[in-house]
């Protein structure tokens, strides 16, 4: 079964309405207001079944010009239109306004319908269509079926019907594999069943049961019954129209231009980033309104630093929920004039710049590469990301369709999985480049130090933490990197750092041995190592991080020469129950001052213990005997 959606089009009072009751034997007028001044407010609905495998839904909107916004309402979701011409009046202003909106919103599809023929005779009825064909000579009317109808007399409806049907049956039906979206057009309550919301599917199925995101709010609601003109239902598939009962949500929470939506699928901001089609002059900063889906959003429209306005932003007044390639018609504030139609791409970032990576999404949108858009989304985004975001960033593209593209590119080489995560490979080469520029540049900073904080780097390489630690793994694993606790090195780096390590560490005794109470400082180091002022340094620090060298005071002594020093003060003690500060002085060589931070080193370890202006033997000063 194909389910198809079409619409009407076409200046008020051509006869719309009446040619949709004279098919299906539905008056769509249903509002009371809309009987008395006999003319369309809003929409209206009806259903026609040309074969057993064909039902068209009907959307009739209305011609006149104060309702325009209910017209986009309808026109957003269609297959194929047909616009109405009433053979005695021709072209009028909502004739050719209409036309340019159905082209801006990209509508492929189309039958040309002159109304009320019983009004006109025939010579005139020439001209009328000759005025008609001239002003859809270069749209998507162009090559579009003509048909002569009245409603009055049923002249040419039977020719009407055959038409639709042949162009229903060129159109190629809706993706019902795709993920599930339709734009609210009503919400009502049915006494003792709940709340109730129209609309057309435009993209997926859903059935009973099942639960559906309602945007822009993002809440969950569940799916207690369907209906299709008129009838129940277990499914509802894309092209058709659908009533679905969600329950106890509130009508009041509830209005036209919301959507039900597949879980997780596109993305919900007040600013937009757009590709523009633009029929009037445009200056940056016009208060706007922008008509997408079933919804009517004001805002004001700014230009991009350094560009046309073929991309420009758009700063809503409140959220729009949409998907990337979404189309949507732009009028002016007041008057309401059309300025001409827009492609969504993506929120906005902070930069008041259109990036690279955007504009290259843009170009691949138009040209409709999924391959390229896929590449650039992920570009664009600027992390690693995850299959499940890029679906829900592609908008309403069938899963399958992203995941070809994705192993697509992968076989490319242009898209690299890592974990569960999606880069390019240009994302991956340009990390590893400030990976190692970042630790590199550390390394030569510090060469002390085994490596670079890994919360540091990952700061520093603006990436989320677990799409981090996926990179780093990988780094580890291509032998790149070394990790050691919290701390990253390059491997080159920690190879060598090691080795040198170690060779230092064996060297140092042999080297300090008779140094006594001289401060080991980094210049000593260089020259007896024969070392760079850096690396001297570095020696130093680790000498005194494993103990070789310890901290007197503002010297750096040598492990040997302190325990020396000690075995010394045993002895003193030997003979004496008492040491003073010029007695230790003495015993040394040296001068009081290094004297004195010497023995409140002794006292800090417990070799000895102050009391008053004398030391007596610690405990630890006991360990020496035997
Ligand atoms: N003579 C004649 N009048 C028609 C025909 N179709 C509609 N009308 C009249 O034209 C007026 C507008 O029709 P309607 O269907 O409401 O136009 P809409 O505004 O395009 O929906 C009404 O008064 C209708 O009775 C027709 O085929 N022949
Ligand atoms: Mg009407």
């Amino acid at each position: 079964m194909k389910h198809i959606i079409i619409g009407t089009a076409g200046h008020v009072d051509h006869g719309k309405t009446a040619l949709i009751k004279a098919l299906t034997g539905t008056d769509t007028d249903r509002l009371r207001e809309e009987k008395l001044r006999g003319i369309s407010i809003d929409l209206g609905f009806a259903a026609l079944r040309l074969n057993d495998e064909l039902t068209l839904g009907i959307v009739d909107v209305p011609g006149h010009e104060r309702f325009l916004k209910n017209m986009l309402a309808g026109t957003g979701g269609i297959d194929l239109v047909m616009l109405i011409i009433a053979a005695d009046e021709g072209i009028m202003p909502q004739t050719r306004e209409h036309l340019a909106m159905l082209e801006l919103l990209g509508i492929q599809h189309g039958i040309v319908v002159l109304s009320k023929i019983d009004k006109v005779d025939n010579e005139w009825l020439e001209l009328v269509e000759e005025d008609v064909r001239q002003l859809l000579s270069d749209t998507f009317l162009a090559a579009a079926p003509f048909c002569r109808v009245s409603a009055f007399t049923g002249a040419g409806l039977e020719e009407l019907r055959l038409e639709l049907l042949t162009e229903a049956l060129k159109i190629t039906a809706r993706d019902s594999s795709a993920p599930f979206r339709l734009w609210i057009d009503r919400a009502f309550t049915i006494k003792g069943h709940g709340t109730v919301v129209t609309g057309s599917v435009l993209s997926g199925s859903a059935a009973v049961g099942e639960s559906l995101q309602l945007y822009p709010a993002g809440e969950m609601v569940r799916v207690r019954g369907l209906e299709s003109h008129g009838s129940k239902v277990e499914n509802i598939n894309a092209g058709q129209r659908a009533a679905i009962n969600i329950g106890g949500t509130p009508v009041a929470a509830l209005d036209r231009g919301m959507a039900l939506s597949a879980p997780r699928r596109g993305l919900v901001s007040h600013i937009w980033d757009m590709i523009a089609e633009w029929r009037e002059n445009i200056t940056s900063g016009t208060r706007v309104r922008l008509h997408l889906g079933t919804g009517e959003y004001l805002g004001k429209i700014y230009r991009f630093k350094e560009q046309s306005t073929r991309y420009m932003r758009i700063i809503l007044e409140k959220p729009l929920a949409a998907g990337l390639g979404d189309r949507a018609i732009i009028r002016q504030y007041s008057p309401q004039v059309l300025l001409g139609g827009v492609i969504l791409i993506a929120p906005s970032k902070q930069s008041r710049r259109l990036s690279e990576s955007r504009l290259l999404l843009a170009q691949a949108l138009v040209s409709q590469n999924i391959k390229e858009m896929i590449r650039q989304l992920i570009t664009d985004i600027g992390q690693p990301v995850t299959t499940e975001e890029i679906k829900r960033q592609m908008g309403y593209v069938r899963d399958a369709v992203v995941e070809e593209g994705l192993t697509s590119l992968i076989a490319d080489n242009a898209v690299i999985l890592e974990g569960s995560y999606y880069l390019t490979r240009k994302m991956v080469l340009d990390w590893t480049k400030q990976l190692s520029d970042i630790v590199g540049q550390y390394h030569r900073e510090h060469p002390d130090r085994g490596g670079l904080s890994k919360e540091i780097l990952r700061q520093k390489l603006v990436l989320k933490d677990r799409p981090f630690e996926i990179l780093l793994t990988s780094w580890q694993k291509q032998g790149l990197v070394t990790i050691r606790g919290a701390e990253v090195a390059m491997q080159e780096f920690a190879v060598r750092h090691s080795d040198w390590r170690e060779n230092l560490l064996e060297k140092a005794d042999a080297l300090l041995e008779n140094i006594g109470l001289e401060t080991v400082d980094w210049k000593i180091l260089a020259d007896k190592l024969q070392l760079s002022p850096d690396k001297a340094r570095a020696a130093q620090e680790i000498l005194l991080r494993e103990g070789l060298l310890v901290r007197v005071g503002e010297m750096h002594v040598y492990r040997k020469t302190i325990q020396n020093i000690a075995r010394l003060i045993y002895d003193h003690f030997t003979v004496n129950s008492t040491l003073t500060v010029a007695q230790l002085r003495d015993l040394l060589g040296t001068s009081r001052k290094v004297a004195l931070p010497l023995l409140e080193h002794f006292d800090m370890h417990k070799y000895t213990i102050r009391e008053g202006d004398v030391r007596r033997p610690g405990l630890k000063l006991e360990d020496l005997s035997e």
